[in-house]
């Protein structure tokens, strides 16, 4: 399997956290000219990463991958069969791609213009806070998100909740996470093969907020 990946990228490692807890063998390759390249919409129409190809055949979007992966290698269980539960993960997935880790990403035009604007910086940071409540809200911590192990709803929130803080102490407005969620994110993140998964995104996000 190829997974079209770049170390910065939030989505990217998402669903590497997927692909090393279920112990896939896979070959992360770079999108040749960087994403929205010519060359790599070649490949992938969306010009998006993550990416995987898998026989010849290419597949977009973290989430319709992570449910893919989670069919194709079922071991470990990271979508629970009861159906309640498994429509709460599905909630919590699709309510960090629709409506919190934008209000995230909106916060790199701060960090890259020299000098962020405060008030600007100021208005996305209430309003991450009003989405991180409603996650708090929507979430039973067991230690995971949702279950006593890793599940998909895990994976998007463990990149962008540490990406808000990294960001927003760049903008030198802090933010605090719910209780709930900070105690989350200390156990979740020691997980091993999260902390593995996540150590290319660390470096390099590291690197770029230092930049
Ligand atoms: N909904 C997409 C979002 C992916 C996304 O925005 N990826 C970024 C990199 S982290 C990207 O490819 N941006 C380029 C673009 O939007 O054209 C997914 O879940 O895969």
């Amino acid at each position: 399997m190829i997974f079209y990946a770049t170390p910065l990228s939030s989505y990217s490692a998402k669903v590497r956290i997927v692909l090393c807890a279920k112990g896939v063998d896979f070959e992360e390759r770079l999108p040749p000219n960087g994403y929205r390249s010519q060359e790599y919409r070649a490949i992938v129409p969306m010009g998006t990463l993550p990416a995987i190809e898998v026989d010849g055949w290419v597949l977009s979007e973290s989430e319709v991958i992570n449910e893919y992966l989670e069919e194709r290698y079922p071991e470990p269980v990271m979508l629970p069969p009861e159906p309640a539960l498994r429509a709460r993960v599905r909630f919590i997935s699709r309510f960090h791609d629709l409506y919190l880790e934008p209000r995230v990403r909106a916060l790199f035009a701060q960090v890259r213009s020299r000098g962020a604007d405060a008030a600007a910086v100021a208005l996305l940071r209430s309003e991450l806070i009003l989405r991180l409540e409603q996650l708090a809200r929507s979430v039973a911590p067991c230690p995971f998100l949702l279950t006593p192990q890793l599940s998909l709803a895990d994976c998007g929130p463990l990149v962008t909740l540490p990406l808000a803080q990294q960001l927003l102490a760049a903008c030198a407005q802090p933010l605090t996470l719910p209780p709930v969620l900070q105690t989350w994110l200390v156990a979740a993140s020691a997980h091993p093969a999260v902390a593995r998964a996540l150590k290319p995104w660390r470096t390099a996000t590291q690197a770029w907020i230092n930049s």
